[in-house]
């Protein structure tokens, strides 16, 4: 009963803190729910937005997780990966180390960067690996289209640090892959735009209708999860007739030649056996047959324009283009595979087998408890109670 406030108020008594503190404790208590979220510990679970308010603390995580992998230190890079795919999906950029309290997969060493950063606006550990001097030419190596950490430690072993010292250097062989790379090194890498993604689309798109006026063309990868921009342009290309998918990309491939637009083209053929599968000892994304590009853009055909001005006004650019092939029964587990992000996947493969106990892959969703043995069951469970790194499922697929 608060009449004796409304009387009060009526006569104009003015009220004072110890009629509002007999208001509060008159009124019924209302408990307001804690505002604090679970946040899962899968990719998957999360709502992730492509808006990124932690970026002041991914980037940094990104390079820790970088020097990693060129260390091969696979549990550690993972790690920083994971980290940083959690503080993605947060709608705030976190301003103390208090509010990463209830959040997962944020081990002692992230937590240290991360208050370094909050102190004082960077990181040195960090800040010591972007001026290392190895770091520094992995990172420049590894930038070129077909070298991989591998060919990069190579050369940096042998003396090199730099494009010029690579070229020069008579004992490298480079591959077509790598030559490809060096020759269009100004233009594919520089960022595609979604303009020119959707310029690609229809040059792709006018390919498959003319080889099949069915055919299926999907734009995937980071386009598709709504990036504005990408560093390549990833297709799904099939035909609703199971089978007829065949050969579509080596018709495409020949459109593109004709065209005179294809700068670089290596084939895969489909390695794909549903019989074969699943697979535990396959280490590439899957089966399916698929090409690497790189497709000269004309910039007439991109709304708006090239991205960036060009200097030489040459009036076309270089793009990497990759597509893929699946057979239209295994459609959807390849455009859910070929999506991404890569942290996504991962943890959507780790979310099947461990908390569904399913395995899932770019082919298919197989139920492992109609298939697993005591063993492989006691090892999922050790997994999901602790380290979820193995090297069957690597940093690459895990
Ligand atoms: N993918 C994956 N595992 C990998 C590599 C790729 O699951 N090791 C998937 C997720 C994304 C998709 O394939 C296409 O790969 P990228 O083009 O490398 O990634 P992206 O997200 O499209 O990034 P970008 O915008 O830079 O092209
Ligand atoms: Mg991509």
């Amino acid at each position: 009963d608060i009449s004796w406030f409304t009387d009060s108020m009526r006569e104009g008594r003015p009220v004072t803190v110890e009629t509002r503190h007999l208001i509060q404790d008159a009124l019924p208590q209302v408990t307001t729910p804690s505002p604090v979220v679970r946040v899962s510990q899968y990719a998957c679970q999360r709502r992730t937005t492509t808006e990124n308010q932690n970026k002041i603390f991914t980037d940094a995580f990104e390079v820790l997780a970088e020097n990693y992998e060129f260390n091969e230190i696979e549990g550690r890079c993972l790690a920083f990966r994971r980290a940083a795919s959690v503080l993605k999906s947060l709608p705030d950029m976190v301003r103390c180390l208090g509010a990463t309290e209830q959040l997962p997969c944020l081990g002692e060493h992230t937590k240290a960067v991360m208050e370094e950063i909050l102190q004082s606006g960077r990181s040195f550990e960090v800040e010591k690996i972007l001026s290392d001097e190895r770091y520094r030419t992995l990172k420049l190596f590894t930038s070129v289209f077909g070298v991989g950490p591998k060919t990069a430690e190579k050369w940096y072993r042998r003396g090199m640090s730099s494009f010029s010292e690579v070229l020069a250097e008579p004992g490298i062989q480079l591959n077509r892959m790598q030559q490809s790379g060096f020759l269009h090194y100004g233009d594919i890498s520089k960022a595609v735009s979604k303009a020119e993604a959707q310029a690609l689309g229809s040059i792709i798109d006018e390919a498959v209708h003319a080889i099949t006026p069915d055919g299926v063309v999907a734009l995937t990868g980071g386009f598709r999860r709504g990036k504005a921009f990408g560093h390549d342009v990833d297709f799904i290309v099939t035909t609703p007739e199971l089978g007829k998918e065949e050969g579509l990309l080596t018709s495409i491939i020949k459109i593109l030649k004709k065209q005179g637009i294809l700068l670089f083209c290596e084939y895969q053929a489909s390695t794909f056996d549903m019989s074969k599968l699943p697979s535990r000892r396959f280490e590439a994304m899957d089966h399916f047959a698929k090409c690497f590009l790189i497709v000269r853009l004309e910039g007439s055909r991109v709304e708006g324009g090239l991205h960036g001005c060009r200097a030489d006004g040459r009036g076309w650019r270089a793009v990497r283009v990759d597509l893929v092939s699946p057979p239209a029964d295994r459609y959807a587990f390849a455009l859910l595979g070929w999506t991404g992000s890569r942290q996504f996947e991962r943890d959507l493969r780790r979310y099947a087998r461990l908390e569904r106990r399913m395995l899932l892959d770019n082919h298919a969703l197989f139920d492992k408890t109609k298939t697993q043995s005591k063993k492989e069951m006691e090892k999922d469970l050790e997994c999901k109670d602790g380290c979820v790194v193995t090297k069957k499922m690597g940093v690459k697929n895990g």
